[in-house]
C-alpha cells in the first residue's frame, strides 16, 4: 500500500517514530488489576484536558459510545439520537444489542438539531411509551461531510437536557478537528456534556485507542462494563504510551489536515459531475456525490485506483478525508486524477 494516497479515513494513520520508541520504552502493568502506570497517566491526561474528574481507555470509538449509552439508560428508555450519526448508522446497533434501548432519530441542520424539535421529542411519561433518558450529539460530524456543531447550539440543547434531566453524550471521535475549526477549545465541548468519547486512533494517528470521560462515579461503573465487554487490556501501556504521545504531540497538527481537506474540496469542487459545495467543508472530511453521464461512484474510484488514490463510498457519494499520512504531493496527486478522469 505504500505508493497509494489513501484518503480512505484518518485510522489509517501509522504510528509516528516516537510513538513507537516510547511504546518500547512503556513501563506497563496489569492494568485490569489497577497497576499499569502508563495507561493510569494517559487516563489523567485525558481528563485533564477535557477537564473532567476521570477517563477510562477503551480499545475501540464504539465501546465508548455504548459504555455511556449502557450507563446512562435503562432498559425500555429511548436515546435522541442525529439521524445520520455514526452511533445511529454505523455502530451495527450497539444501542439495542448492548442496551436493549431505542434510538429515536431526529434531522438536523448539518448535524445540528433543532433545540425546539429536540425539546418536542422528549417523550412525557406514559406507561405505554419508552422514557427518553439521555441525548447523543457528534462533533464534529462524519455522515455531514465533517461539519462541526457549534457551540452554541450544544449549549442549548444541553439546557433542555439539564431542565428534563437527561444526559448528555458527545461522539467527539474528531473533536480535536472540530475544536480548531470552530476556535473553541476542547473543553468548552466537553463542558456541555456529561460524557465525552474521542479516539486516539484517527487524525492524533495513534495505533489503538479512544478515551471516555466524565464523572468519576461514570468511569468507575464504565470500568467495569469495559470489562464484561471484553475490554478489560493487561499491559496496555504498551499501548497507551502512544496515546500520550498522540495528545502531547498531535493535537496541533490536526489544524494542517482542516486545511489540506478545504484545499481539496475546492480543487475538486470545480470538476465537472461533483457535486459538492466546498463552502461546507469545516475539518477534514470530504462527501461529495457525483452525477456524471459515464461514470458511477464504483466506476470512478476504480479510476482512481488504477492512480493509486484510495477514497471510501459512503452515504451521500464518495469520501476523501485527510490526516497526517497524506501530505501535499497526495492532495495535488488527487486534484490532477479528477483532471485527468473528468476534464476540465
Ligand atoms: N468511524 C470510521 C468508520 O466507522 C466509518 C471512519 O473511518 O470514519 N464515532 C465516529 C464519529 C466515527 O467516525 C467512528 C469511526 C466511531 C465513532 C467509532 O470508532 P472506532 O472505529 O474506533 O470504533
Amino acid at each position: 500500500m505504500t505508493d497509494y494516497s489513501d484518503f480512505r479515513s484518518d485510522t489509517v494513520t501509522r504510528p509516528t517514530k516516537k510513538m513507537r520508541e516510547c511504546m518500547a520504552k512503556a513501563v506497563v502493568g496489569d492494568d485490569v488489576l489497577g497497576d499499569d502506570p502508563t495507561a493510569q497517566e494517559l487516563e489523567k491526561l485525558s481528563a485533564e484536558i477535557m477537564g473532567k474528574e476521570a477517563a477510562l481507555f477503551i480499545p475501540s470509538g464504539i465501546m465508548g459510545n455504548a459504555i455511556a449509552v449502557k450507563i446512562w439508560t435503562q432498559e425500555l428508555d429511548e436515546v435522541i439520537v442525529e439521524e445520520r450519526s455514526h452511533i445511529y448508522n454505523m455502530e451495527s446497533t450497539q444501542m439495542t444489542f448492548i442496551s436493549r434501548v431505542q434510538p429515536r432519530p431526529l434531522p438536523s441542520d448539518r448535524g445540528a438539531m433543532d433545540p425546539h424539535v429536540v425539546e418536542e421529542n422528549i417523550r412525557k411519561p406514559n406507561v405505554h411509551i419508552p422514557r427518553t433518558s439521555l441525548i447523543c450529539l457528534e462533533n464534529s460530524h462524519n455522515n455531514w461531510s465533517g461539519s462541526v456543531v457549534g457551540i452554541e447550539n450544544v449549549r442549548s440543547i444541553k439546557e433542555i437536557a439539564d431542565r428534563h434531566n437527561l444526559k448528555l453524550h458527545m461522539d467527539g471521535a474528531r473533536i480535536f478537528n472540530a475544536s480548531h475549526a470552530a476556535g473553541i477549545p476542547v473543553k468548552e465541548f466537553a463542558e456541555m456534556a456529561d460524557s465525552l468519547m474521542f479516539c486516539l486512533s484517527k487524525g492524533l494517528s495513534a495505533p489503538i485507542g479512544s478515551m471516555l470521560v466524565g464523572p468519576k462515579d461514570f468511569i468507575d461503573f464504565g470500568r467495569r462494563i469495559r470489562k464484561v465487554l471484553g475490554g478489560g487490556m493487561r499491559q496496555v501501556g504498551i499501548i497507551a504510551a502512544a496515546g500520550i504521545v498522540a495528545l502531547t504531540d498531535m493535537t496541533e497538527r490536526i489544524k494542517e489536515d482542516n486545511a489540506r481537506a478545504k484545499r481539496l474540496a475546492a480543487a475538486i469542487a470545480k470538476f465537472p459531475g461533483i457535486v459538492l459545495n466546498p463552502d461546507e467543508i469545516d475539518t477534514n472530511i470530504i462527501i461529495f456525490d457525483l452525477d456524471h453521464p459515464q461514470y458511477g461512484i464504483p466506476d470512478f474510484l476504480e479510476k482512481l485506483n488504477v492512480q493509486r488514490i484510495l477514497a471510501l463510498p459512503t452515504r451521500g457519494g464518495i469520501r476523501f478525508v485527510t490526516h497526517k499520512d497524506v501530505d501535499d504531493t497526495d492532495v495535488d496527486k488527487v486534484i490532477a486524477a479528477f483532471q485527468s478522469i473528468l476534464g476540465s
